[in-house]
């Protein structure tokens, strides 16, 4: 690896690492607020729906864009021998890195506490949404000139397999890039000329419906890269073989069709989208969870037959033969205990797109639980497992304490666990998301207070608690394997899973163009109707609110 591949991708880690520590900071300030510890709006002159946008813009757009476009040039480098283009390289890297800092100013300064999600009528600073855009560009940046190295790799390459993180790695960044697409223009041109005081509103609607065209299909692009890492490097961690190249390569192509044309399962409530659309979104949202069924099968086969090819025995027993423990392979434990917690984030992701059963679970606690067990489950635990495995071997450096490196995963799983299950919990007796429950609820000494909100909350401080002491100690490790002694060169030599079949290249799961051809037509045929519903219902309005009181305000 060149020298400059290796600056550009050890910056790219390193920035939303060192931001990260806001966002764990502000993850643990949220269980703090919403368990009615305090009672506060503010603490360190940081508001609680500021603190709330910052770990929400910090740990699932920041960090996860960085990291998949440090991950792709290190895979795109790796699997074809060949660097990405200089120029397109740095103007990504400066784009992100400008963008990402206009948008924490305007975060920090208290001027874009919109959350995440940035609906309007909650305005930023334009200086958000331009940095985000900025973010999103830069990242389509690295993507085109990937799509140039990959076709240059081809015309030499033809008749031999795109290799499966290859194929994962572009067909996330499409995934990315057709989707942002809608919020580009969300932003673009409903939000910036808004915020700017250029037009008077915006349609509130359509810019929903935008950001869900993108939102869903956002967390397909969160877990991808953590997919390519179950199929190509676990079973080699586990000292075996990938049961089915195939299923990973039809895997990947189904998250193409089916991650976006789902976006309306999170307005299943929003009035202005009919019925039929509704109905129709949730059973593509099951058939996108095909491919992570497919997912959970084939990994498991290859543990199995991994396990056993180490001596494992028994129907069950062969699991405790896997290297759970062993230092060396540290990258095992941060993926297996990504995908036990995937298991629960699945199952409550079907609850969630469960047409009838979501009235119960959607704006309550139960939407953050199963979140925590997807986002915060196998693709952080992914990224945080890789990064530190490419920061040692793109700097030549040991892994600082090797032996809490090993411990984190194990303690975050525990913290999740706990936290989700008291969040899930309270969010099925009613208790609300987004809400600083310290404020109102869980004060006694309010109108409001609801005592039966009280341990499910405690239960989310507890496993809080432990998430952000696992979340430190990886801080630790993280620096402090940066600011080793360098004992080995520079380079990048990631773990490559074999076959367990030989694998015969057939056409179709080597090529793009059908599957995006098919993918577009799709998204047309879930999408005009939506987008013109929101067109069109547009008059009714909502009760006026303040940030401080979930109650809507009566207007006499
Ligand atoms: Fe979700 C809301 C439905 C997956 C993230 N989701 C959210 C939000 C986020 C999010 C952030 O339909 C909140 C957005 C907001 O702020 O409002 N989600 C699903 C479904 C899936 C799903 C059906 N979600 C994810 C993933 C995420 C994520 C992945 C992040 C990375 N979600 C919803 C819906 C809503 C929603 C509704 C809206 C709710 C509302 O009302 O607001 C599926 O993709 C899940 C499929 C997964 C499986 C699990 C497969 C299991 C595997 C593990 C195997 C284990 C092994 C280990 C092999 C079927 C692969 C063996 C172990 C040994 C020891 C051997
Ligand atoms: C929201 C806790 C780590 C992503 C929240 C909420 C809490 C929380 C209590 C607010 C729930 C609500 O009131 O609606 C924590 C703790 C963490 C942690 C204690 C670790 C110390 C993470 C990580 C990620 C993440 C690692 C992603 C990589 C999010 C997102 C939201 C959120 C996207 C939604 C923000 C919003 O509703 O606008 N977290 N979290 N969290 N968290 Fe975390």
């Amino acid at each position: 690896v060149s020298r400059f591949l290796k600056n550009v991708i050890l910056i790219e880690l390193f920035v939303p690492v060192l931001l990260l520590t806001v966002g764990i900071y502000h993850g643990l300030m949220q269980v703090i607020y919403r368990s009615g510890v305090i009672h506060k709006a503010s603490v360190a002159k940081l508001d609680y729906y500021q603190g709330l946008t910052l770990h929400g813009v910090i740990n699932a757009i920041v960090l996860t864009t960085f990291f998949a476009v440090a991950f792709g040039h290190a895979t795109i480098a790796f699997y074809l021998k060949k660097e990405p283009g200089k120029k397109a390289t740095l103007l990504s890297l400066l784009l992100m890195v400008i963008g990402t800092l206009m948008a924490a100013a305007a975060m920090l300064s208290g001027k874009a506490s919109v959350l995440y999600t940035f609906y309007p009528p909650l305005k930023a600073h334009p200086a958000f949404y331009i940095g985000t855009a900025m973010l999103i560009v830069g990242s389509w940046v690295a993507f085109w000139d990937w799509v140039v190295v990959y076709i240059r790799w081809k015309k030499e390459n033809r008749e031999i397999n795109t290799p499966l993180a290859v194929i994962g790695t572009l067909v996330n960044f499409t995934i990315w890039f057709v989707c942002t697409l809608a919020v580009a223009y969300e932003v673009l041109i409903l939000l910036v000329p808004w915020s700017m005081g250029w037009t008077a509103g915006v349609n509130v609607m359509l810019a929903r419906t935008l950001f869900w065209f993108f939102g869903h299909a956002l967390v397909y692009f969160w877990l991808l890269p953590a997919y390519i890492m179950f199929y190509t490097m676990l079973p080699k961690l586990a000292g075996g073989k990938l049961y089915s190249g195939m299923a990973g390569r039809i895997a990947f192509f189904m998250f193409l069709l089916f991650s976006i044309p789902i976006g309306v399962h999170h307005q299943f409530g929003d009035p202005s989208i009919g019925r039929g659309i509704k109905l129709s979104q949730s059973i593509l949202t099951f058939a996108v969870a095909i491919p992570s069924f497919i997912t959970a099968f084939t990994i498991a086969a290859s543990l199995e037959h991994a396990s056993y090819m180490r001596g494992g025995k028994g129907l069950y027993k062969w699991i405790w033969k896997l290297p759970f423990f062993r230092k060396d392979v540290y990258l095992f434990g941060y993926l297996i205990n990504g995908l036990i917690l995937f298991i629960f984030g699945g199952l409550t992701g079907l609850v969630n797109a469960s047409y009838s059963l979501n009235n119960v679970v959607h704006n309550t606690s139960f939407i953050p639980g199963h979140f925590h067990l997807t986002v915060a489950g196998p693709v952080f635990l992914a990224i945080l497992g890789m990064s530190v495995f490419l920061v040692s071997q793109l700097t030549g450096r040991k892994i600082y304490m090797p032996t809490i490196n090993t411990i984190i995963p194990y303690l975050w799983t525990v913290g999740v666990l706990i936290f989700s299950a008291g969040l899930m919990w309270g969010g099925l007796m009613g208790e609300p998301r987004r809400t600083n429950m310290g404020l109102t609820y869980l004060d006694p000494a309010n109108e409001l207070y609801h005592p039966y909100w009280v341990i499910s909350s405690m239960l989310g401080l507890a496993g809080g608690g432990i998430m952000f002491v696992a979340g430190f100690l990886y801080f630790i490790v993280f620096f402090g394997t940066f600011l080793r002694k360098r004992t080995a060169e520079p380079m990048i030599d990631l773990p490559v899973s074999e076959s367990l079949h030989p694998e015969k290249r057939i056409p179709i799961f080597d090529t793009f163009k059908p599957w995006v051809a098919l993918m577009v037509l799709i998204l047309l045929m879930a999408y005009i109707p939506a987008i013109s519903d929101a067109l069109n219902n547009t008059t009714k309005k909502a009760p006026p609110y303040k940030p401080s009181d979930p109650t809507p305000v009566v207007v006499k």
